[in-house]
């Protein structure tokens, strides 16, 4: 058996959720027909550690309609949609992913997807490359390159690549200005919120939601928590970020004093400890906190546990915490992305682009892997644009060229007043 998924039976609402993906994703379809002629990844065998969300799903249908072989496994233990895994376990696919896995499981699935010796890893968090790293460095000789989709993730390569321990060249994807100026503001704006609706269904409106960290994630959350009326109080380890939150009309100010303050939390620093103890002790009773950077570490819950008296599950993905002092604190999706875990993770429409990105990028390690050093790379600028004229085109709208004048005006250091 090449796959683990939660049920099989599954499979039918799986097929519906990628179908619907598909219709909202047109710039990785058209990729796909083009593919299906050109074969740009015949002979590679993918293992992808990556979201198993309807959008990962038209991503993984694409690299195999490009000729490739994949085995796969989440990358997240609870962002695993078990419809879209067993749809895709059931078309014949190599899937080892189910929700609410444990963190021991996560791992065996990861060694599953290393059992058919890759050629190419994708990654969202790295952790399938450091798998590979840490473990199996003979198996490193056999792979050509990589693709890593997130910014944490990008994080761990740069250090791995700076301590010359980086064994396969890297393409960053999330550098791309289609993903990061996309994905990670639109799509973690949205998505996040749509989390934490999901888990509370509170009224936004009138609420103070404090934003740890403004970098593109967090600016996004606040530009949509604001648009449904929420006050926003933006936390900021740098000035230039914090200024930009202020001149955006957000308020700034430590997390020690934001704790007394917020309704809802929502964490997006890439940084562990934002939250700990001495926040959970001014905290109002009723407050949400929650998070939205890749990993499960911004929200201290070993502090949270510490503090408290009785703890139940009062919604899925809403775990209320009894102090011992009598507030109540509710931290939704266990700390783990609150946008993946408790909803759908970003919308299909931004992942078309991400994910055009991705599967450029291994096609790109596909034709040219061997050439590269042992580096985290970015992709292309020119295929930013690329990308973004077909989006654009696929929404209808056209945009102005310069002239050959104006091309000219470009370089003309002489033109003046
Ligand atoms: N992300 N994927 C989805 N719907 O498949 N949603 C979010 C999806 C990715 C996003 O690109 C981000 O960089 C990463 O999840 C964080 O783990």
């Amino acid at each position: 058996m090449n796959h683990k998924v939660a049920d099989l039976k599954l499979a039918d609402a799986g097929r519906l959720r990628i179908d619907w993906a598909e219709s909202r994703m047109p710039v990785l379809m058209a990729l796909r027909e083009r593919a299906k002629r050109e074969q740009p990844l015949k002979g590679m065998r993918i293992a992808g550690c990556l979201h198993v969300t309807k959008e990962t799903a038209v991503l993984v249908r694409t690299l195999v309609a490009a000729g490739a072989e994949i085995s796969w496994s989440g990358c997240n233990p609870l962002s695993t949609n078990d419809e879209v895994a067993a749809a895709l376990a059931a078309e014949g696919l190599s899937m080892y992913a189910w929700h609410g896995l444990s963190v021991d499981e996560f791992y065996w699935c990861i060694e599953r997807t290393l059992d058919f010796k890759p050629t190419l890893t994708l990654d969202d968090g790295a952790d399938l490359i450091f798998q590979v790293h840490a473990k199996h460095p003979e198996l490193a000789k056999s792979v050509i390159g990589g693709t890593e989709e997130t910014t944490t993730g990008v994080q761990r390569l740069r250090a791995m690549a700076a301590d010359g321990k980086l064994l396969y060249p890297v393409y960053a994807v999330n550098d791309s200005e289609t993903k990061w100026d996309f994905d990670n503001v639109y799509g973690t704006g949205q998505s996040s919120l749509d989390g934490v609706l999901r888990a509370t269904s509170v009224l936004l409106a009138g609420k103070t939601v404090v934003v740890g960290g403004y970098g593109h994630c967090g600016r996004g959350v606040a530009e949509r928590a604001r648009g449904m009326g929420a006050n926003i109080v933006a936390t900021e380890i740098r000035a230039t970020q914090a200024l930009k939150a202020v001149l955006e009309g957000h308020r700034v100010m430590k997390m020690d004093e934001a704790a007394k303050l917020g309704d809802v939390f929502i964490t997006a620093t890439g940084m562990k400890d934002i939250l700990v103890g001495r926040h959970f002790d001014v905290m109002k009773d009723g407050a949400v906190i929650c998070n939205t950077g890749h990993y499960d570490c911004e929200i201290n819950i070993g502090d949270l546990e510490a503090r408290t008296r009785s703890k139940r599950e009062i919604r899925p993905n809403n775990e209320e915490y009894t102090l011992k002092d009598g507030r109540r604190i509710y931290l939704l999706a266990k700390g783990r992305l609150i946008n993946l875990a408790a909803a759908e993770g970003h919308p299909s429409e931004v992942m078309d682009m991400s994910f055009a990105n991705q599967f450029l990028a291994l096609c790109a390690l596909a034709k040219d892997g061997k050439k590269l050093e042992k580096k985290v790379y970015a992709l292309p600028p020119e295929q930013d644009q690329e990308l973004a004229q077909l989006k654009l085109g696929t929404m209808g709208m056209a945009i102005d060229a310069l002239t050959a004048e104006q091309q000219k005006y470009l370089s003309d250091y002489s033109a003046g007043t």
